[in-house]
């Protein structure tokens, strides 16, 4: 059975090389039944992509996905009936879903790209070093790893055909995908996350599609009891990718990155090497739209490290009057330059995935607002009354109500030990329901980027904004990010962590050849380039307080960040790169009073540590493969800081 799996899923790449394998599939020989869509309606690629997987894992059935509201009805239906969902009847068509606890998020260690140079997947560390910019499997590994997994894992459950466009549906910046999964959980989520059903197999014509397989692994019957009726095998799982035929395989797991494979695995890991080879950008950046009160309206990209905050900043009412922000995306930019060299951006995700924790009327009205229908919530509490429940939403809801947590412990009280809600528990919602979504954010073109922001969660030493010198020290900036860890992987503390433009986790490639790449934008030949600029919320206090007030407040940092790109004089150099001249944030109705001082104090020790350690960082990490840019910008940044006086 190994080697049929091994032939079946490498078939491209080894016919490509010239070697004689069968194609096993034809309609005769299949042992399933088709049980919705139709087979013939597919195109020759798509159906023999089918069919060969069909072969290999061995469902019992096949579902084509056609995307509509009948069929969404349906699987709710099954998925409620199989007890993997229950309603929350206090919203309009809202489930909540528990995991099996030992499946609640991605699992960086054991996602991999295959390629059959080691260095064109991730850096190679120094010796004696361990790597942390992603993890690179040989391909002949990676199909034994598959083997031991793939064949037959379908069995007794159906397969889903997914057809799913990233962006919208025929812009020439989108791409399509088609996923193959047995979890009716993803089939619903997929929908809301992206483009998804019949018109996308009309737009994909004859062109490639990215190919992702995804199994819960856990074929029929089981020999265990599930948790929660969660399939999952993650003492089995794995995630990899294999870019030389644009396939993502991805086995054990029925959660978040690991399951939707459009979102990370697809317009992050796959998509930043499509987006190098064709000269654009794929980037897990927001993108916002901010109009002031003149009416003056920009577009910028912002990368920051999981949990730091984007889908509010994303989302955020401005509390700087008269000022408007829309939401174009919260997690991931592709962003191209047109033929005028302006750089356009698409979200090419239609839904949000947001973490729960943490939002509430008070830090998220528009998301608040945006998951009371069609929302799929995963791992928060459970409310008497029918609603969900979170750490964050204290005071919104009723005093009467006794709440039952994600782990299924009813009349949990904050005085339990353990939280509510799973800290990386999730809303799975369309973004058409947003009430800020910006009325460009499906234009096919994409909007116009006039700064790229870089931030990170930083408790100390790191100013509330600053702005880089040129392209090649913003760059470095991005190279440069840390931030405290997240609860979205499988991280455990609050270290600081290098996290390289908010990347590490999604690189497609090895880091060093992605500094390049963005490095050598700059060389095409009509292109503007953005500003780029850092910015972190986070710093506090020597009582270990927030300095900065955060959510709609950081409106009047974005619009400092506009005006600089207006050209207007409101900088001065530090050591660091510009900052805001003294009384140039406005800071009209801002309520109580900010210690800017100590908001943008840039001491000397912090930043001479800061050095070193990022020095450390490269050299250990990413070793041959830094840049002679990167260790230039380092190396200016080192002597501007040296020559600081205390
Ligand atoms: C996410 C993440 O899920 O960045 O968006 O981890
Ligand atoms: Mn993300």
């Amino acid at each position: 059975m190994a080697s049929l799996g091994l032939k079946i899923l490498r078939s491209c790449r080894l016919l490509q090389n010239g070697s004689k394998i069968p194609l096993y599939c034809t309609a005769q020989s299949r042992a399933f039944n088709m049980i919705y869509g139709d087979l013939n309606k597919l195109t020759p690629d798509v159906r023999h992509y089918v069919e060969e997987n069909a072969k290999l894992c061995q469902p019992e059935n096949i579902h084509v996905c056609d995307g509509s509201e009948k069929e969404n009805e349906m699987l709710l239906y099954l998925l409620q009936r199989d007890g993997l969902i229950k309603r929350l009847r206090k919203y309009e068509n809202c489930w909540l879903a528990r995991t099996d606890p030992s499946d609640v998020a991605r699992v960086e260690s054991k996602t991999f790209m295959s390629t059959y140079y080691q260095r064109d997947s991730i850096p190679i560390p120094k010796t004696g070093v361990q790597g942390q910019l992603g993890n690179w499997i040989a391909p002949d590994d990676l199909d034994s790893e598959l083997n031991m997994r793939f064949p037959g894992c379908m069995r007794g459950r159906t397969m889903f055909v997914i057809p799913f466009s990233m962006g919208p549906v025929g812009s020439p910046l989108s791409k399509i995908g088609v996923q193959l999964t047995d979890s009716a959980y993803v089939v619903v989520s997929m929908r809301v996350m992206t483009r998804m059903g019949a018109q996308v197999l009309d737009a994909l014509g004859d062109s490639d599609f990215v190919k992702c397989l995804h199994s819960v692994g856990v074929p029929l019957p089981t020999s265990k009891g599930l948790v929660n009726n969660w399939p999952c095998n993650p003492k089995r799982t794995i995630i990899a990718h294999i870019p030389e035929t644009n396939e993502i395989c991805s086995y054990g797991s029925g959660y978040g990155g690991n399951s939707l494979l459009g979102k990370k695995c697809f317009s992050l890991r796959l998509g930043s090497i499509m987006a190098k080879h064709e000269g654009w950008l794929a980037e897990h950046m927001l993108i916002l739209g901010i109009e002031n009160p003149k009416g003056e309206k920009k577009y910028v990209a912002a990368a920051f490290p999981s949990a730091c905050g984007k889908t509010n900043l994303a989302m955020m009412n401005p509390s700087l009057p008269g000022y408007k922000i829309t939401c174009v995306g919260d997690d991931i930019a592709w962003m191209r330059f047109d033929e005028h060299g302006q750089l356009r951006a698409i979200n090419p995700e239609a839904g949000f995935f947001g973490v729960a924790p943490g939002t509430s009327a008070k830090t998220n009205p528009n998301a608040m607002e945006t998951i009371k229908k069609n929302t799929i919530f995963t791992n928060v509490a459970e409310t008497s009354d029918g609603g969900f429940f979170w750490e964050g939403l204290e005071e919104e809801i009723p005093k009467f109500v006794s709440i039952k947590s994600w782990l299924g412990v009813s009349d949990w009280s904050p005085e339990s030990k353990k939280n509510s809600a799973h800290p990386n528990s999730r809303f799975c919602t369309p973004a058409s329901q947003c009430p800020i979504m910006d009325d460009h954010w499906e234009d096919p073109a994409g909007v116009p980027i006039s700064a790229i922001i870089f931030g990170g969660r930083r408790p100390e030493g790191v100013p509330l904004v600053y702005e880089s010198f040129d392209w090649n020290h913003g760059v470095f900036v991005g190279a440069s990010m840390r931030s405290e860890a997240t609860a979205a992987a499988e991280h455990k503390g609050k270290v600081i962590m290098h996290d390289p433009f908010a990347m590490r986790p999604f690189f497609g490639y090895n880091f060093g050849h992605y500094m390049k790449h963005w490095l050598c934008l700059k060389k095409r030949p009509n292109a503007t380039m953005p500003k780029i600029f850092h910015v972190n919320w986070f710093r506090k206090n020597d009582q270990g307080k927030f300095i900065w007030p955060g959510f709609g407040e950081n409106a009047r940092v974005l619009d400092w960040i506009c005006r600089r790109v207006d050209g207007e004089d409101i900088a001065e150099k530090s050591m660091i790169g510009y900052v805001p001249k003294p009384n140039s944030l406005l800071m009209e109705g801002l309520e109580g009073s900010v210690d800017m001082q100590a908001l943008f104090d840039l001491p000397k020790e912090f930043w001479e540590r800061e050095v070193k350690d990022i020095r450390k960082y490269l050299e250990e990490q990413v070793n041959e493969d830094v840049p002679d840019e990167i260790w230039e910008e380092l190396e200016k940044l080192h002597t501007r800081v040296e020559s600081e006086k205390l």
